[in-house]
């Protein structure tokens, strides 16, 4: 039987590689600069495509494949590809939901942590001698039993509350509703109320025209100097100059970033700060997960070709 051939954008690792070459013939490509060649000599003849949460898939590109049937994104974020686009020529997506959610939501809570408690500063200042040479590292910020706000409870967002309640944290989330939760959570649906009401405020909600930069200039001074913002989900829902803004002369206390505008290029403010936990877009990259998450890619290429459907649908 003849194969179906796909174009894959990104890398990924060996154990999804193999068993995708196997199972079909891939153009794969690493950068996007590098799909206008791919697609001039193969375009016709793709049916499918996996790609990468980070580059998903313009409407050029998905217009440059006249024959594409389903792409199944690698993340559980789908806003880089172009749903209209999908929508109109009938194509199918699907993501990567479910077998990450646990995952981000532990490296939310680190990236709290390490940031609450200054750990990134005092473990320079062990490898460097200053505990013996200067003596004990300056006292850093309590975590538990402080507030958390969480702007978007979706499954990722209540994982990170879940675990937040643990902690001892009075718990308020934004939503579009109001959702079946334990009693004292609040719900505060305003961004710029739960900023105000938190001392960490953490970004779990989804990427979209709606939603960017719904972490503006006033959501950040309603967090204030005190306050601490963590962003696990995209780049887009923070305006990120008044981010930088208010990180460089302290009307934010501190940040925590696994997401940047045009990563994995920073803009190089962000280096300079010492308020702010850099982390590189890895919140599931972990071996378990990311296993996880290309099996899926797999079985809905699998199910969608076999005439059944995808499995974890987005349209
Ligand atoms: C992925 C993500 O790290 O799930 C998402 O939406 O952003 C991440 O889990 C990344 O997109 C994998 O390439």
């Amino acid at each position: 039987m003849t194969k179906t051939k796909l174009l894959q954008i990104g890398l990924l690792p060996d154990w999804d590689q193999e068993p995708l070459e196997r199972e079909y013939i891939v153009q794969r490509v690493s950068k996007l600069d590098e799909i206008a060649s791919v697609v001039a000599a193969h375009g016709p003849s793709i049916r499918g495509m996996a790609t990468r949460a980070e580059f998903g898939a313009s409407a050029e590109l998905i217009n440059s494949l006249p024959n594409l049937e389903v792409i199944s994104v690698y993340g559980v974020g789908y806003d880089a590809v172009n749903l209209d686009v999908c929508r109109e020529r009938g194509i199918h997506v699907s993501n990567t939901p479910g077998v990450l959610t646990e995952e981000v939501a532990d490296f939310a809570v680190a990236m709290m942590l390490v940031q609450a408690r200054s750990m990134v500063g005092a473990e320079a200042w062990v490898r460097n001698g200053n505990w013996a040479d200067s003596g004990a590292y300056p006292l850093s910020r309590r975590a538990y039993g402080k507030r958390a706000g969480v702007l978007g409870l979706g499954h990722i967002g209540r994982a990170v509350a879940d675990r937040l309640a643990a902690f001892k944290m009075d718990i308020a989330y934004s939503s579009r509703a109001k959702k079946d939760t334990p009693g004292d959570w609040a719900f505060i649906p305003d961004a710029v109320e739960l900023a105000e009401w938190a001392d960490f405020l953490f970004l779990t909600i989804s990427a979209n025209s709606e939603t960017r930069h719904i972490v503006d200039k006033t959501v950040i001074e309603a967090l204030g100097a005190n306050g601490t913002l963590i962003n696990v989900a995209r780049a887009s829902v923070i305006d990120e100059e008044a981010l930088l803004d208010a990180l460089e002369d302290g009307r934010l206390g501190n940040a925590a970033l696994d997401v940047f505008e045009g990563e994995p290029t920073l803009n190089p403010r962000f280096v300079e700060l010492e308020n702010v936990l850099l982390q590189p877009h890895h919140g599931s990259a972990t071996t378990e997960t990311r296993m996880a998450m290309g099996q899926l890619v797999r079985d809905n290429l699998e199910s969608h070709f076999a005439g059944h459907g995808l499995l974890t649908p987005v349209l």
